[in-house]
């Protein structure tokens, strides 16, 4: 971490403005009001976790010409938060889904596949959560395990769809890595939800945290980069998380250079 990240933020902020934290959005069927139709949709928990860091939330919908020029996005932001979301469709890393791969969103997962690539280049910093580790692994070129419990015979990962309950089991983060620094702790309690996970590792990363039950990959980053992280777990739906106020830092010090 840079001092310019850890002091005069107020004064920074004043001069420069709110780092501009993107978000891509989810493309899913949603219900409100009378409606029951398609919406760009992210749960509330991401864009307060960017606000209450500092940070200003610009939400990302998919969109078929930024899949083209990511830049015209990426120009205007600090970093580039991936959030949770539908499993990636497996015809993105080459494979066939598995029976319960579900849901999956391809118009989605080209945008954010492009936006992160485009990032990495330019060395945006960039936090993917759940899905989003698992995006920029395969951005990477990386592959994922579709079924976590077929693979390892538990459903410790996410006990229960549509709840973190009971399924906070703790991940080891390798020491001084990105993970542990942003964590600010080595061994972190989670909050988890998911079904997939990583498999092989895409270029220029390193796997930095492991599910302390199964040795799962939990955390992975790219060291020639200031800020790339991906974790496994929802940071923004815990508290006491330090993992999206280091992003937001790190854009702060970014935005001010
Ligand atoms: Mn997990």
């Amino acid at each position: 971490m840079t001092p310019a990240a850890e002091s005069g933020d107020a004064d920074t902020v004043g001069r420069m403005g709110r780092p501009r934290i993107g978000i891509g959005t989810g493309l899913e069927r949603a219900r409100w009001s009378y409606w029951d139709q398609q919406a760009m949709l992210l749960p509330r928990s991401y864009i307060a976790a960017i606000q209450r860091a500092g940070g200003m939330a610009v939400m990302l919908p998919p969109d078929a010409a930024l899949a083209e020029d990511p830049d015209e996005a990426l120009e205007l932001l600090d970093a580039l938060v991936l959030a949770g979301g539908a499993d990636i469709d497996p015809g993105a890393y080459g494979e066939e889904p598995h029976p319960e791969t579900k849901g999956t969103v391809p118009e989605r997962d080209a945008f954010e596949v492009a936006l992160t690539r485009a990032a990495i280049e330019r060395d945006l910093p960039v936090l993917g959560i759940c899905r989003g580790m698992q995006l920029i692994n395969v951005a990477q070129g990386g592959t994922l395990l579709q079924d976590l419990p077929e693979h390892y015979g538990h459903h410790e990962h996410r006990r229960e769809p549509g709840t973190f309950e009971g399924a906070d089991h703790d991940v080891r983060l390798e020491p001084g890595s990105l993970a542990a620094r942003a964590a600010g702790e080595e061994l972190h309690s989670t909050k988890s939800h998911h079904h997939q996970g990583i498999e092989s590792l895409g270029r220029d990363l390193r796997i930095t945290g492991w599910s302390v039950l199964d040795d799962l990959p939990e955390a992975l980053e790219a060291p020639d980069r200031q800020f790339v992280l991906g974790v496994q777990w929802h940071p923004e739906a815990d508290e006491k998380s330090r993992l999206i106020d280091a992003l937001v830092r790190e854009a702060a010090a970014a935005r001010a250079r």
